[in-house]
């Protein structure tokens, strides 16, 4: 099935793609597409020795289950209305591609997280980043308390913990109570931990909405500090786009939106909202057209590519990288008429991308193999080993 689409916008037109977007999402096209929750199951060390763990806390009715229902569910905002308190801790496998490796749980906030019956150590732990959600919209007093004790308990077991605050719900808010509601809760998160001799914790703050791309930009830069080749990733970028006359380039996760990486010149939230869209109209139209008839297939393959030309002389290039990675250019059109350039150095690009895609796996897999040996290492109460050495 191939996917080049062409595509000549005369405006940009946010306001009517996004009612699109939204429909086409509502409609729930391909929402088979996802890694379905999985019940906890503390009993499983090898997934938090290879996967960097991503907590999702904060108090009840915060907003935790709709972000990451809108994030990696595809789920419409106006449709988290209807989710269902939780009250069970889920966890979620977002294993889609080797870079974007992590999970996420869900934790009820009506759990006493504290009940010394509940084994917090074992679960801090295995933590690469503890997202904490509070509502901007609702007296946030208990919710700095929670955080309080929560990233203060968390440290203790394991420092290398990375401590993300979502200021969440912040589309109810004018600017100018937004920047102070920023402000306050900096502050006071701040304050609480130098009276705890804790100054040296480090909180980092977002605003964050499911109604627009905030939710998104923010997991994008949790993420990104949770991913090892970074460093690696932005060099291949740099070379790539100074090489090719590309005025900016994004590496997406395509499932969730995330960009994993992105050269070191600075990103503008309006590049990266067109980069999604972008990535929508791809998806959905693939969705629509691109499927076999009996619904088969993949809405994202090796030939997915589209062109998108603005009528800013700006022209936007996705091209496949990986089974689930992308990645999105813009480049000027007088750049872009030397394309043959710009797909010659795409190749050499994506090349390195896989080798570096290659070591990785390559540790994965001999982890998992030491693990398996000391597994069978391990003697039965009998003192037997499992099998023989
Ligand atoms: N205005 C607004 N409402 C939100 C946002 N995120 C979540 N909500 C709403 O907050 C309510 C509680 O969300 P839920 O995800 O169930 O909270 P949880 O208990 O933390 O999992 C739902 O009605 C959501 O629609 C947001 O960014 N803005
Ligand atoms: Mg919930």
């Amino acid at each position: 099935m191939s996917k080049i689409i062409l595509f000549s916008f005369m405006l940009l037109q946010q306001m009517s793609c996004g009612i699109l977007f939204g429909c086409l999402k509502a409609g729930g096209m391909y929402r088979t597409w996802h890694p379905h929750p999985i019940l906890l199951d503390f009993n499983d060390p090898f997934s938090t020795e290879v996967k960097p763990r991503i907590l999702l806390m904060g108090l009840r009715r915060s907003g935790k289950s709709s972000i990451q229902k809108v994030v990696f569910h595809k789920m419409s905002p106006n449709e988290t209305l209807f989710l269902e308190s939780t009250n069970k801790i889920c966890r979620e496998d977002v294993s889609n591609s080797s870079f974007v490796n992590f999970q996420i749980w869900d934790f009820p906030g009506q759990i006493d997280f504290f009940d010394p019956t509940f084994d917090y150590e074992m679960i801090f732990r295995g933590t690469g980043a503890l997202i904490f959600v509070i509502d901007s919209q609702d007296d946030y007093m208990e919710a700095l308390a929670r955080l309080h004790l929560t990233v203060t308990r968390a440290y203790k077991v394991n420092p290398d913990i990375n401590f993300e605050i979502f200021i969440h719900k912040v589309d109810g808010l004018s600017d100018d109570h937004k920047i102070e509601t920023q402000r306050d809760i900096h502050q006071r998160a701040n304050d609480d931990l130098a009276d705890a001799g804790l100054e040296k914790i480090h909180l980092s703050f977002y605003l964050t909405s499911i109604y627009d791309h905030s939710i998104f930009e923010a997991f994008s830069k949790v993420v990104q500090k949770l991913i090892p080749q970074l460093p690696t990733l932005e060099n291949l970028l740099n070379i790539f786009i100074s090489n090719s006359g590309i005025e900016k380039a994004f590496l997406f996760d395509v499932v969730s939106k995330i960009y994993i990486a992105t050269d070191s010149t600075p990103v503008d939230m309006q590049t990266y909202e067109l980069c999604c869209d972008m990535i929508d109209v791809v998806i959905d139209i693939s969705c629509i057209y691109g499927l076999k008839d009996d619904g088969t297939g993949t809405p994202y393959d090796k030939e997915s590519m589209a062109i998108i030309k603005l009528n800013n002389t700006t022209v936007l290039y996705l091209k496949e990288v990986t089974k689930f990675l992308a990645l999105v250019c813009f480049v000027r059109e007088e750049s872009f008429e030397r394309k043959g350039l710009i797909d010659y150095n795409f190749h050499c690009f994506r090349k390195a991308i896989q080798e570096v895609f290659e070591v990785r796996m390559k540790v994965v897999r001999s982890r998992k193999h030491q693990s398996h040996l000391q597994k069978n290492k391990r003697p039965t109460p009998n003192g037997t080993p499992r099998m023989p050495l």
